[in-house]
Parts: C-alpha cells; structure tokens; sequence
C-alpha cells in the first residue's frame, strides 16, 4: 500500500467516524413552536379579563418564521402574528388573549385559537403547530321559573334546560310565579292561611328559602304579578276585599310603597267607542324597559253599559292609559300570558276569540297584528301559556300533554311593524328525566349570584 493510499484510507475512516459520531451526537431536536400557558390554561370573561400565553421555536430556523393566528367568533388576540429569525427564536414572544362581550346568553363557553407557521425554512414551513383552548366566562345571563306540581317550582337554566333548583317553600300553596328584579328573587302567590285570599311571598330562588309576606292577611286577592326588569319592584293584579274588582298596584319587593294605578270606573278614551270606563284590570306586565305596564282593562261604555276586554298600556306611573287592542264586536274575547317583544316595540297575549285559541302579536304604534300560535305546535299538541325571553328574540311556551308538559322555544324577529318566527320549536327541558312537568313559567334577566 502506498503512503498516499494509507493517508487516503485513514482520512476516509476518520470521515465515516466523524459522520457516525456527529450523528449520533448531533441529532437536530425536533423542530417545533413551544405554546405555555399562563398557569396552564386561558381563561378570559366577556366581562373584560384578559389572559395571554406565549411561543418560542424549539430551534433554531434557517430562516424568518412568521406565526399566523385564527380565531373563532369568540375571542380576539393581539398581536395576530408573531415572526422569530435565527437569532430570535428562542425568545417567548406573548399572545394577549380577550372575550367579544356578546349579548348572547352562552353560559361558561369556550374559543379556540389556531396557529399557522410559514417560512423559506422548509423544516418549519406548514409546521404542525397545537391549537389553544380559550375558556370564556358569562356575562349575561337569564332564569326561568316555573311552576312544577303543587308546592314546588323550579328555576330553570335557559341555556342548558337543566333544574337550577327545585324548591318547596314554607307557604299554603305556590300559585302563579316569577321572578323578581335581576332574579334575586323568587316571587309567588299564596295563600296566608289554606282557604284565605291569596297574597303575594317573596323567597330566595334558590332554596325556597325566607319566605317573606309582603301584603298583610285578607288585605287583597292577589290575582297575577310580574316582576319589574330595572328595578326591585313588582307589578300585580288584585282584588280589594271592599271593592268587587281587580285592579293594578305596584309594591317594592321589600313590601314598602304600595301604589294603585287603574282606578274603578276612570273613563279610558277607546277609539271608535263612545265614552268607555275601566271596570277593572288585570295581567299586568312590564315592558322591558320598565317604563310602560301593559294590561287587560275591562270596559263598559257609559251610555250602553256594553261591556268588553281589551289591552291597555300606560306608564309605570299609572298615567296616559291608551287601549292598543280591542275586538269589542267579538264576543267573550278574554286575554292571557301578556308580555313583550325584547325590543319593546310588540306585545304577545293569548286570545279566545269566539272560542277559538289564538296568540297575536300587536306592535303598539301601529296597532298591527300577526298570530303565531300555528308555530306552537309540536306533533299534535298545542301550546299552553308562553312567556318572552328578556335577552333574546325567543318565546317560551308549555305544551299542554297528559304525561307532563315542558318548556320549548321558538326564535323570532322584527322588522318595523312587521313579526316573524324564524324557527321551529326547540325542546328545553326534560320533564321526565327530572320527573315533573312544567308549567306556566317567566323569564328574567338574572345577575348570576347564586346567593
Ligand atoms: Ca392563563
Ligand atoms: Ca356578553
Ligand atoms: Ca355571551
């Protein structure tokens, strides 16, 4: 062998050692984006928390990489792209994440953030990079209560359709329900003692706790209530026990300032009739700004003594009563489950008119009215009473069925004068999975203490 030969076979053997070695040794580590999480998770609120994570490359680039991120309908983050060159890359680069503040009733709910990696480095180029979970707290929320057998009511989560509580107050017997303002408490007719007048309690709406009297024993014959959306007060209908019809009064819900606002035989103007006088009022509602109460007047006309039903609207403060809807040719027209659109523009009411059950929607400036009862409908059961949601375009209706009733939804909404329902009903709750049957229920918007 010549010398050049040998010198040639040893670098050879030096060389393959060298790349076995240097393999061995210097194996690249994977090329990857390394995400952390602030405290292992991101949770931000639609009240305005923020969160934030950070990236970093896990090795050097060849070349720029640019971090592109996508979010969903949920969430923003800032900055929404990050780029790390080669001497960057292993610097933790921050991601502030923040919660859209929708007005849409979600409860706890989650965001995700995608990532994308783009660089002339072809082993980061398209890199598989792990999304993020963003977990976002609420800040709307609503509750149904709703009478479920005798004694008992349940607060119901409109979003999931799950019992919050089922409770059994301390009282005679749980009539008509709802909640008071912002649903800190529970509002109910019952009876102070088994057969006398119904008066109105107030307890917490979750226990059925602290049943609290606010009208004293035989002091009236409380008929309907609704609980006020801006204020700690409650609307309701009730018959004095020295006068012979029922009429409006508003009471604070700790019981104090009692205020009548329809007055026996007040002459009410109602286009097209004669001289009209109210011979009494009931189921009473706040529009959703808390200025203006709907209710079922009943008119006599002074000279004829022709009586009949009809809606009437006037403010909070008892003033400028106005009939926004009367049918007084259609015989024996009665009115039921009065409420209001979320805009404040409708009113919906139950009516028999000429024995037929109907429900209408009225726009209060135009007078126009539009039934939907035909989208009430499910197999072949009708609805029983319906009620409106206070953050949402949605009614809330029971259906009427031998084995127990639930609660269902349908979406609506409005244009000008113009009401439309925009879906079919939605089933809500699970009556015999919990084992009762809900029937006539409110909504209220609720401030999400379960105190
Ligand atoms: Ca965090
Ligand atoms: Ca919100
Ligand atoms: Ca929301």
């Amino acid at each position: 062998m010549k010398t050049s030969d040998s010198v040639m076979l040893i670098a050879f053997c030096c060389l393959c050692i060298f790349i076995y070695t240097g393999c061995k040794k210097d194996l690249p580590p994977e090329k990857s984006v390394i995400i952390t999480e602030s405290d292992g998770n991101t949770t931000t609120s639609e009240d305005g928390a923020t969160d934030n994570y950070t990236l970093k490359l896990a090795t050097q680039p060849a070349a720029n990489v640019t971090i592109y991120l996508a979010v969903d309908n949920q969430i923003t983050v800032t900055p929404a792209q990050i780029t790390f060159s080669d001497s960057t890359w292993d610097i933790p680069q921050t991601i502030t994440v923040s919660a859209i503040d929708d007005e849409i009733p979600e409860g706890a709910h989650q965001g995700i953030i995608t990532h994308s990696a783009k660089s002339m480095d072809a082993d980061y180029d398209n890199i598989i990079v792990s999304p993020v979970v963003v977990n976002i707290e609420e800040n709307e929320f609503s509750l149904i209560i709703s009478g479920s057998r005798t004694g008992h009511f349940a607060v119901v989560d409109p979003v999931t359709g799950q019992d919050i509580a089922e409770c059994a107050p301390a009282v005679n017997y749980v009539g008509e329900t709802c909640l008071g303002y912002m649903g800190r408490k529970a509002v109910l007719i019952s009876p102070v003692v088994p057969a006398g007048n119904p008066v109105i309690f107030t307890c917490d709406p979750f226990t059925g706790e602290n049943p609290v009297q606010l009208l004293s024993d035989n002091e009236f014959y409380v008929l309907n209530i609704d609980g006020s959306p801006v204020e700690p007060r409650i609307v309701f209908s009730a018959k004095d026990p020295l006068e012979s019809k029922h009429h409006v009064y508003t009471i604070n819900e700790d019981g104090s300032s009692l205020t009548r606002l329809t007055q026996d035989e007040e002459l009410i103007e109602c286009p097209g009739r004669v001289l009209t006088k109210l011979m009494g009022a009931d189921r009473p509602a706040w529009s959703p700004d808390g200025n203006r109460i709907a209710f079922v007047a009943f008119l006599s006309e002074t000279e004829t003594n022709y009586a009949h039903n009809a809606i009437v609207v006037m403010q909070a403060t008892g003033e400028n009563k106005e009939v926004v809807y009367d049918m007084p040719d259609v015989a024996e027209a009665h009115y039921d489950d009065i409420c209001w659109s979320k805009d404040g523009e409708f009113i919906l009411f139950g009516v028999s008119e000429d024995g037929i059950d109907k429900v209408k929607t009225l726009h209060v400036s135009t007078r126009k009215t539009t039934e939907i009862q035909q989208h009430m409908i499910v197999g072949s059961l009708g609805k029983e009473s319906h009620w409106t949601d206070p953050l949402q375009q949605k009614i809330l209706f029971n259906l009427h069925s031998p084995g127990g009733s639930d609660l269902y939804t349908i979406d609506y909404k409005t244009s000008g004068s113009s009401f439309t329902i925009t879906s079919s009903p939605k089933k809500l709750t699970d009556g015999k999975a919990v084992g009762h049957s809900y029937q006539e229920a409110d909504w209220q918007e609720w401030d999400g203490e379960m105190k």
